[in-house]
């Protein structure tokens, strides 16, 4: 999937994935000389992380690989340096 941060947003703000799957995020940071990431958690409070993608300072991409997780629910993403950039991450 194609995930893109620009003007401290996301351009998404859910993210669908398969339970257990290998997730791949092309992931596009416009942000000139700002650093963001993805990262994955179980919830806005952020008990548990599942993935922290690292930081490029944009403009950049990168390309994440990571695991979803094995149990369906709405979890929840973010860039950590901006937790205001956030969104569900669904795993059906
Ligand atoms: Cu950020």
């Amino acid at each position: 999937m194609n995930l893109t941060a620009a003007d401290f947003a996301f351009d998404t703000e859910a993210i669908t994935v398969p339970a257990g799957a290998v997730v791949t995020v092309f992931f596009r940071n416009e942000d000139q000389g700002i650093p963001h990431n993805l990262a994955v958690y179980d919830s806005s409070l952020r008990s548990e992380r599942f993935f922290m993608g690292e930081f490029i300072t944009g403009p950049a991409e990168t390309v994440y690989t990571f695991i979803a997780p094995s149990l369906p629910g709405t979890y929840y993403f973010q860039c950590d340096a901006h937790p205001f950039m956030n969104g569900d991450f669904i795993v059906g």
